[in-house]
């Protein structure tokens, strides 16, 4: 998979890209990421990126111009690729949108920054546009690392077997259970006696549990968007008596 990531801030990348299951999956060639730096392509004396807006008001738009020339450039490159622009209007940021984007050749990302960019480029460029949710950002770099590291995860070979995506929280549309390691007891709490049984049916069962449990208290909402099985709603029924003040 091809990034070209088209930002005026650079430097906030290299960071985050140069550790990790990133920078493994760059050693593996995997995926490969181009940082282009958007001022580079302005033309006049000052490498101008941004303008007052036109009908006034605060803050600055970045110009359309140079914008243009470097998705130009970079689509000659990469024609393959996919033009996304990270902006608060955009479709928010889930496992599905990134098994979506995943699937793509390579993904040209547009770092928005002040108030937005000249909308003549989401008309002209734009297939795609991602948020990562309703609170407010500096820009879109945060936004593109977080495409970049959510899309990576997906593409086979990019994890190790000891981090595998297949158990993952919303691989499956579920919270992920409780985790434990040594020592068996600290601080005065103990390990769940069945994680220490080495009986892996109960085990199962159990992390099943834990995860529909944490589901249905934190997030409900996610509830109703994975297929439950009959064992899910008999173990769905337990935690509702026991929270209801049964065993
Ligand atoms: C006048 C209101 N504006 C400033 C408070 C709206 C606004 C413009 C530009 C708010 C944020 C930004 C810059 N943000 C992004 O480019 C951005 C973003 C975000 O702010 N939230 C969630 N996802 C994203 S992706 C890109």
């Amino acid at each position: 998979m091809k990034f070209d990531i088209l930002t005026l801030f650079t430097g906030m990348f290299t960071g985050p890209f140069d550790e990790s299951i990133i920078k493994r999956a760059k050693e593996k060639k995997l995926i490969d990421i181009t940082l282009h730096n958007i001022r580079d392509y302005a033309l006049d004396r000052h490498q101008t990126a941004d303008d007052a807006p036109y009908g006034g008001g605060a803050g600055m738009v970045m110009k359309a111009e140079p914008l243009a020339a470097c998705i130009q450039e970079v689509k000659t490159r990469q024609p393959a690729s996919t033009v996304v622009l990270t902006s608060p209007q955009g479709r928010p940021l889930t496992h599905r949108v990134a098994a979506e984007l995943a699937q793509k050749d390579g993904l040209i990302i547009v770092c928005g920054r002040y108030e937005g960019i000249d909308e003549r480029i989401r008309t002209l460029y734009a297939e795609d546009d991602i948020s990562l949710g309703d609170f407010v950002l500096s820009g879109g770099e945060i936004a593109a690392m977080a495409i970049v590291d959510a899309t990576t995860r997906l593409i086979p070979g990019a994890l190790g077997s000891c981090e595998s995506a297949g158990s993952d929280s919303f691989g499956d549309g579920l919270l992920e259970y409780p985790h434990y390691t040594r020592p068996p007891s600290f601080m005065g709490l103990d390990v769940p006696e069945i994680l220490l049984s080495g009986n892996h049916e109960l085990i199962r069962k159990w992390r099943r549990k834990e995860s529909l449990r944490r589901t249905s208290r934190l997030r409900p909402d996610l509830l109703c968007e994975v297929p439950l099985n009959k064992e899910d709603l008999k173990l769905l029924k337990e935690i509702a008596q026991e929270d209801a003040g049964g065993v």
